[in-house]
This record gives C-alpha cells, structure tokens and sequence, in this order.
C-alpha cells in the first residue's frame, strides 16, 4: 500500500524543504525558489519563511506537495544491529547473568573530527535525552577519550585496558572523510593483528549498521542511537546470545 507524507489532512502529500539560493531577499528571488521547487514535479509550493542571511543569500523555509508515495513493504533490506533494545537495568541483569563480570567499553570521536557530542551522549555518566550514558552503568567499565583522537592511540588504549569493545565516532562526513577514517581504522587493527579481541562499533548521524558492517565494523549505529543499543548489542554478543 501506498503512504504519503502528510502536513494538514491524512495523504496531502505536504512536506518542508529549506534551501539558500545565493540572492538578495526580493520579490524575483522568493519567484525563483518557487520555481526552483516546482521544477523538482511538486504540485505547488508555498513560502512560509524568507530570510536574508546575508548580502546576497537568502534561506527558504517551503512546502510543497506532492503526488509520489512509497509503498513500506518494499523497504526489505534494513538491518539493525540490536533489533530489541534492554533497558539500563534490564541489561545490567543481563551482563551480571550471563557474562558473569563488567565489561569494559572504549570509545572516541577519531580523526581529525572535533565533535564530542556523538561520543558523549553514548558515553558520558549524564547520557543524553533522558538516556543514561555508559559511564552510569554498573556493569559497564567505560573509558570516552574525547575527539580528534588518533586511531592508533584508540587501538592501543583499548589493548591496555583489555577492552570488549572499541566504539568510533564519526560526525563529519564531508567528502566521505568519516568513511576514509573507519577505514584506517579498521587497517590499523589488523595489522596489529587484534581485530578478534574486539566488537568494533561505528556510530555518527551519518552512519548505519549495514555501513559500518561493509567498512569492517561488527555495528553501526545512526541517529536517535542511546547507550542501551550499544550495550544490548556488546551484552548479547559476549554472551553468545545476539539476536
Ligand atoms: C555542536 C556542533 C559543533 C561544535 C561541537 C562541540 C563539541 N564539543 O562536540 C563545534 C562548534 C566545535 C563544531 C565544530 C565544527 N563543526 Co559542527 N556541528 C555542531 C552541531 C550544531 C550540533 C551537533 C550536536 O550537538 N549533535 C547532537 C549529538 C548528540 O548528535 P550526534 O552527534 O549525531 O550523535 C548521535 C548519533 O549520531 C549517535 N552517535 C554519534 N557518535 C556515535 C558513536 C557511537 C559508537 C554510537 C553507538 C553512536 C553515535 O548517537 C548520538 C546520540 O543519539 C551540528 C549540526 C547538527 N544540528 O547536527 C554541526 C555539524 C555536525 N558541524 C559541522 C561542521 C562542518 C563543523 C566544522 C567543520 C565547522 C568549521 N568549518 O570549522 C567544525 C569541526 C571541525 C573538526 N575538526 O571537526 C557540520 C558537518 C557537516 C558534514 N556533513 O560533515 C554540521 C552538520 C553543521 C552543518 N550543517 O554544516 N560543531
């Protein structure tokens, strides 16, 4: 069955878009993002917001409607790599049952990529949007590193605290640098022949499991990711239980 994105009644076909065209805020350049949307097949398109962000460049805030629809039962191929999450205390249970000692989590935004954001909520005893972080569990040891960590200095860290898991962080995904760094991250743990001692988890808004999977990691995960996906996803595989 087909489904539509909806604004006002169910199935109009209204989304939002936001763009900057390099013109002055004016009558013509209000007309040209109109047209620039139009060309795109929606049916109409209305402004709801110009601003000038500069001399010469102004942001559009529009809707638009469209026709087209996605039939859902056509998307088949998605993966998740913790596809029934734990809760914090149920995955405490669960670590203490079955793995039988805490488990020592290591992770870091890498490379040159100076945001912290992404490692922190996952990690930090604070968590993030009412999510504890890793640092507040109880059977979890965890070490965050911070950003622009070198993935040698990564690996090496991990080697020393005898780490289960190593997760990378990667927000910057300009000219697929976050991609290019996985990589070498993935280079560097092979050849210090350790690639089996660890899950390697990737995370970043730009990221998923079957992309991380294909860069060589054990999982992925995107945005709307908490500490309990990764520590349902870590528990379950050392205790030989993933779903
Ligand atoms: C805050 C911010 C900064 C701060 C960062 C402060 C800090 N301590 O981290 C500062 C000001 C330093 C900064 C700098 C830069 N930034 Co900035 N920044 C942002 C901003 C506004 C918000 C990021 C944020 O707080 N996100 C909230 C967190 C919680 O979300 P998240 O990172 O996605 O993390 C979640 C998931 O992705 C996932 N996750 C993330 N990591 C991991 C890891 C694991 C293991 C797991 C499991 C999950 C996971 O879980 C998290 C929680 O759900 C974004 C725009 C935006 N709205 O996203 C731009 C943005 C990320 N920045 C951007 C850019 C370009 C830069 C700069 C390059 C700008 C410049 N020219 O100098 C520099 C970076 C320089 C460098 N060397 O990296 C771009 C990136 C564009 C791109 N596509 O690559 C963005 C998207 C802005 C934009 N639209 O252009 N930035």
């Amino acid at each position: 069955m087909q489904i539509r994105p909806y604004g006002d009644t169910l199935d109009d076909g209204a989304v939002q878009l936001s763009f900057t065209l390099p013109m002055s805020n004016s009558e013509k350049s209000r007309e040209a993002a109109k047209r620039f949307v139009l060309k795109h097949g929606f049916k109409r398109c209305e402004i709801t917001s110009a601003e000038a962000l500069a001399d010469n460049f102004t942001m559009f805030v529009v809707y638009a409607w469209t026709k087209l629809g996605i039939d859902s039962s056509e998307v088949k191929d998605v993966v998740s790599a913790a596809p029934e999450i734990m809760n914090f205390d149920e995955v405490n249970l669960f670590i203490k049952e079955h793995v039988k000692r805490p488990i020592v989590i290591v992770g870091a935004c890498t490379g040159s990529d100076a945001h912290t954001v992404g490692i922190d909520a996952i990690m930090n005893m604070k968590g993030y949007n009412h999510h504890f972080g890793l640092e507040r569990y109880p059977m979890v040891r965890a070490y965050n590193l911070g950003a622009q960590v070198e993935n040698q200095h990564l690996i090496e860290y991990a080697i020393k605290v005898k780490a289960d898991a190593i997760l990378v962080s990667q927000i910057v995904n300009q000219k697929d640098m976050h991609l290019e760094n996985m990589k070498e991250f993935i280079s560097f743990v092979k050849d210090k022949k350790v690639r089996k001692q660890f899950l390697l988890i990737a995370g970043g808004p730009h990221l998923n499991h079957k992309m991380a999977k294909e860069a060589g990691f054990d999982a992925g995960f995107g945005r709307g990711s908490y500490a309990e996906h990764v520590a349902t996803f870590v528990a379950r595989k050392l205790a030989g239980k993933s779903k």
